[in-house]
């Protein structure tokens, strides 16, 4: 008996068909975000980061050209079992040499080129509007500043983003969610709270106002509790996302475990959330003591999310995307790490028998559920993961890390 069919056998006494689940795991897309390969600097501007977000770290290596951030993903995609996404920012529009369009103008064409890199691989794209690092988030604001010129130029962003994902969910087939997060807020004490968040609902409601495909674009907004710099006040909160999704059609709410206060845990908002909307979107993050977006690993809540979406029975309503960067270790690692994370807690969550957990939940045998839970955590879902990493061609254990050592030596001479 080889270790999987052991394994197999395990999980089968409590009615867990694990080839099934391996054959479930490849069906599931999880979104890859661009912006872990270049600390989120993007191509259409020199200088540093804002919106009160911050990359620390200086590893060598840093994708600099779009050939270079590609050919990043790829390797990192590689190494990873699994569905894949690309999540793409628009500060990521690819020009022609010489070429420029400002934010507020950029179309379609300027994402050809990855475009067909994402169709060559089969993959969907995910987009994000780029609210920040930008001479035109005047005093940090965009579609909340009282200044009208300013919410024009970034309403026009958010409409020129809307067709661009519409562009994106066509040529690939698939749904491109379109997420707005804004990083408006104030660092001290408003005098206003209520005018910034009229103007940010007037603002999205003229962005979503063109007409586009709902079925293939999901208009996603973001809530965020706080940022640097802007600790006193965000416009863009849970109670203001949460109500503007409910109350415009085809708008989703999406949750980012870094954006809640620190006791707060995202597992417990998707069962809430799922009550009530269709779909919902995430992004899936690792805050340590703050949002930090430390790079994803195997935690607790990393596995009660992707737990509480199998739960639910969910996993064709949940949009799942990674969002994380760390500049102070090999950026495409800091990738594989990551994906390959979820990968494991997605896994970890279909090989779990919640029905007969429910079961005892509901019958009050609270003693024998904790007892249950525990024998959980020592089952050979090791041996699953090997199947099913064999089965999609990467490997199981860290041998991978070989693979980017390599890449390290031959491309960081190239890139300093
Ligand atoms: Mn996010």
């Amino acid at each position: 008996m080889t270790r999987y069919e052991s394994a197999k056998a395990v999980y089968a006494a409590y009615g867990i068909d694990t080839d099934a689940v391996i054959e479930k795991m490849k069906t599931l897309p999880v979104s890859l975000h661009c912006w872990q390969g270049d600390d989120l600097q993007g191509f259409d501007h020199e200088g540093a980061l804002s919106g009160g977000i911050q990359a620390t770290g200086n590893y060598p290596g840093k994708a600099k050209t779009p050939e270079q951030l590609m050919a990043d993903i790829d390797l990192a995609m590689s190494l990873c079992p699994g569905k894949k996404k690309l999540n793409l920012h628009a500060s990521y529009a690819i020009f022609e040499d010489g070429e420029f369009v400002d934010r507020d103008k950029i179309e379609p064409k300027h994402f050809a080129k990855w475009v067909a890199f994402a169709k060559e691989r089969g993959w969907g794209i995910d987009f994000n509007p780029t609210y920040f690092s930008h001479p035109m988030a005047k005093d940090g604001l965009t579609l909340t500043s009282p200044d009208p010129e300013v919410r024009r130029f970034w309403v026009d962003h958010g409409k020129a983003c809307m067709r661009i994902a519409e562009y994106f969910a066509h040529e690939t087939g698939i749904p491109c969610v379109v997420n707005t997060w804004i990083g408006d807020g104030y660092k001290d004490v408003p005098s206003d709270r209520m005018g910034p968040r009229m103007r940010y609902k007037q603002s999205l409601e003229e962005i979503f106002s063109i007409p586009y495909d709902k079925t293939m674009v999901k208009a996603t907004v973001e809530a965020k509790l706080f940022g640097i710099g802007v600790e006193a006040f965000t416009a863009g909160s849970a109670e203001f996302t949460l109500a503007f999704a409910a109350s415009h059609e085809g708008c989703l709410p999406l949750m980012d475990n870094g954006h809640y206060h620190p006791t707060e845990v995202v597992s417990d908002k998707i069962p809430a959330l799922l009550c009530f909307y269709p779909e919902i979107a995430l992004h899936i993050t690792r805050g340590v003591r703050w949002d930090s977006d430390h790079v994803l690993l195997l935690d607790d809540e990393t596995k009660e999310m992707a737990k509480e979406i199998v739960r639910c029975d969910a996993l064709d309503r949940v949009y799942m995307g990674l969002d994380y960067f760390d500049a102070s270790i090999n950026r495409v690692c800091a990738w594989v790490v990551g994906f390959r994370s979820w990968q494991k807690a997605l896994l970890g969550a279909l090989c779990t028998p919640h029905k007969m957990l429910a079961k005892l939940q509901d019958e009050g045998r609270f003693t024998e559920l904790m007892v249950m839970q525990e024998e959980m955590k020592m089952l050979p879902l090791g041996d699953v993961w090997a199947q099913y990493c064999e089965s999609c061609g990467v490997a199981a254990d860290s041998s991978w890390f070989k693979v980017i050592e390599e890449y390290e030596k031959k491309i960081l001479p190239e890139r300093a």
